[in-house]
């Protein structure tokens, strides 16, 4: 729906609008300026003295730092609007990227400062692939200095659509005390949580206004060839015309303008308010770019699942058309979702139950035991095809988690379950040979806050420690080897005994066995009981790991017509790998991954540097596809170097840098570090 407003058209309706941006760039302080600034809250909170409406949550609380999407419904100038304030942290993204296709448009919070560009280009491409309109917000602008005149050269880099300054600031001496929107031609001064008030546009700000007015307009006559021809010949455009070129341009993601402020003084959030509200398209525009098919249905959205630790499941979602009355039941394209127990109002922590919602409006919804995060919801009986749904990004760190006691296991187990269901980017590997639950995350503090969470939420204390390598180990050569069990006092005797030609196979061949016995030396039935033998000395060899790449044949044995039993040829069987592996000349082996490490291109040498600490061995450097400026970096190593990789890939690329890696073969290990890990793994067994 489209409106004339004073300054030209603009969307109207409820509104759902992103707080993306790098890292402790000011997302969770706007999003409570807004909320102070619009009624929602009394007194606007700060994250320092963790009173803020988003972090809520006590790991927030904790670390200072937005560990999960925060969800607040304000009222701005009679309608609604709901922020999702998201985490900045690379290791919580998946939040963000989980929820941006149903939002009309970000606000990307920034700063003035080289180290985030990196990081800004990242978020700034996922906003320009999935076409959603946005906003830059310098924020901090209180503490920013004359830089700021360069806003366009530090950020436009990071940014494919050209970036378009709406606002120029204004000094006090050294000092930024208020700003000049472009677009209204008027000037500001700042006021410490309270509307800026209108100055006199006057003197050397008019000169700098009228240059700087004249670049905004030129950018937008990129687009608009009557725009253009009027600034040719040097005629002012109407205002109106300028404001729907504005909205026309932003909610078409053709430009991204640039806006001043301040979040912790609430400077510039009422300009950046009026903006959204202008140009922020509406939830039928919304609806139409991620696929939404008319129909008289009701269409909903999936953008956060969580578990409270009381009201069970809630599920946030966007209604995209038509509307959900409480107690509705859905379907998603694969299942029924559930039956809708409550709707609910959300600010942070906070729900407050509602009535029916209303196309464009976000909601909490109780109890949909079956819907996901990124499902497509629909009311009715033929359910709407499946609209984008956000892949989690690889796991790139992982850690062997158990419950400290062990009464906690199944609880560990379910409170994992529902772990993962909220935040797909953690995932859980079980590793039946270690015995070990192995957590797969996005980073440390991601990890950390996952088990934090099992504690807090869910009342399950855990350990947790590095998780364990798969070492193997085999032999380089072969032998002939006896092994006889022979007991003989006392009433019945134990007897059994066998000849194995012991080989080492190529690598890939595991274990291998086969019997060659003429005559019944040893008779058929005990040789499964002398390959069960040998299989079981196999599990530790004389390096204390499974061996494999070996052949085992049986060649040779006698028996005792009464002492002879399966338990004797076992014991043979083992006996015979016991005494002759040693004397193969075993060797240690370890998985070696194909790694696949991706940064910008000035990064890429720094690698270089990097595998050569961790035993890696590269393999070649291409760029990567679809990536400007950024390299790919194939490498081989080993699986205990991989670790924390991503801790230095991260610090040589101000957090981009990622990497793939997926299992290629095992290899010898040979010196001191071969020594180091078999030491290392008789004093485990020793503790244990
Ligand atoms: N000087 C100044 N500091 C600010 C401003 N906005 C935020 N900060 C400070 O920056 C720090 C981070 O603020 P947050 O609001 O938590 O930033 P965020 O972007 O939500 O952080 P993450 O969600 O963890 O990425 C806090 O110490 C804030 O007080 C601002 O406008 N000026
Ligand atoms: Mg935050």
């Amino acid at each position: 729906m489209a409106q004339n407003g004073k300054n030209g058209t603009r969307a109207t309706g409820p509104r759902c609008i992103a707080l993306v941006g790098p890292f402790q760039s000011g997302k969770t302080t706007l999003m409570e300026a807004i909320l102070a600034r619009t009624g929602a809250i009394q007194r606007q909170g700060t994250v320092d003295a963790g009173t803020t409406v988003g972090d809520g949550s006590k790991e927030a609380r904790h670390h200072q730092m937005s560990v999960e999407l925060s969800v607040a419904t304000t009222t701005f100038m009679g309608e609604s609007f709901t922020f999702l304030d998201c985490p900045g942290s690379v290791e919580f993204t998946h939040d963000m990227r989980a929820a941006l296709p149903a939002v009309d448009a970000a606000v990307v919070v920034c700063e003035m400062d080289e180290k985030k560009v990196p990081q800004l280009q990242l978020i700034l491409r996922e906003l320009e692939d999935q076409k959603i309109p946005h906003f830059l917000f310098v924020n901090k602008i209180d503490k920013a200095d004359s830089t700021i005149h360069d806003v366009l050269k530090l950020l436009q880099p990071a940014s494919r659509l050209k970036l378009l300054l709406r606002q120029i600031p204004t000094f006090s001496g050294e000092i930024i005390t208020g700003f000049v929107d472009l677009a209204l031609e008027r000037a500001f001064v700042y006021k410490e949580y309270a509307a800026s008030e209108v100055v006199p546009l006057e003197g050397e700000t008019l000169d700098r206004e009228k240059t700087a007015r004249f670049s905004m307009l030129e950018t937008l006559a990129d687009h608009d060839d009557e725009l253009m021809e009027q600034l040719l010949s040097d005629i002012q455009p109407p205002a109106d015309k300028v404001f729907d070129d504005l909205s026309k341009e932003v909610r078409e993601g053709l430009v991204c303008p640039v806006l001043l402020g301040s979040a912790t003084r609430t400077n510039g959030v009422l300009r950046l308010l009026k903006a959204i509200r202008h140009e922020a398209p509406d939830i039928a525009t919304t609806a139409k770019r991620i696929g939404v098919k008319a129909g008289p249905d009701c269409v909903a959205y999936v953008l956060k699942s969580l578990h409270t630790a009381h009201g069970g499941k809630m599920s946030v979602v966007r209604v995209l058309s038509g509307q959900i009355p409480d107690s509705s039941t859905f379907l998603t394209p694969e299942r029924d979702a559930g039956r809708v127990a409550g709707i609910f109002k959300m600010l942070g922590q906070t729900t407050e139950k509602r009535g029916p919602a209303a196309a464009g409006e976000t909601v909490a919804l109780g109890k949909l035991d079956h819907a996901n995060t990124g499902d497509t919801l629909t009311l009715g009986k033929q359910a709407h095809a499946p609209l984008t749904k956000t892949a989690p990004l690889p796991p790139v760190l992982s850690l062997a988690i158990g419950a400290k006691e062990r009464k906690d296991d199944v609880k560990l187990g379910q409170a994992l379950h529902k772990l993962v269901e909220e935040d797909p980017s953690l995932s859980v590997v079980l590793n039946a040979e270690a015995h070990e639950v192995v957590a797969w995350g996005q980073g440390e503090m991601h990890l950390r806050v996952a088990s934090e969470r099992l504690a807090d939420r869910f009342g399950v204390a855990v350990a947790t420690r590095k998780p364990t390598v798969g070492y193997r180990e085999t032999i380089k050569k072969g032998i002939v080897q006896r092994g006889r069990h022979k007991k003989q006092s006392g009433g019945h005797g134990q007897y059994g005994d066998v000849v194995v030609d012991i080989k080492p196979l190529p690598r890939g061949s595991g274990f291998v066995f086969t019997e060659e016995i003429k005559g019944g030396v040893v008779p058929r039935n005990y040789i499964p009981s002398v390959e069960e033998g040998v299989g079981d000395a196999l599990k530790h060899g004389p390096l204390g790991f499974q061996v494999v790449d070996i052949s085992v044949k049986l060649i040779d044995g006698s028996y005792h017509t009464v002492d002879s039993s399966d338990m004797a040829f076992q014991l043979a069987g083992r006996l015979a790998i016991n005494e002759g592996l040693p004397q193969c000349q075993p060797v240690l082996l370890e998985p070696i991954y194909q790694v696949e490490i991706v940064v910008p291109s000035e990064a890429t040498a720094k690698m270089n540097a990097l595998m050569s600490g961790r035993r890696g061995q590269i393999l070649g450097f291409d760029t990567r596809e679809g990536w400007d400026g950024w390299d790919a970096v194939r490498v081989q190593m080993p699986e205990s170097e991989i670790g924390d990789l991503i801790v230095e890939v991260r610090s040589a690329t101000a957090g981009v840098g990622s990497y793939t890696c997926k299992f290629d073969h095992m290899a010898e290990v040979t010196g001191r570090t071969a020594e180091q890990i078999v030491a290392a793994k008789k004093a485990a067994a020793a503790a244990a």
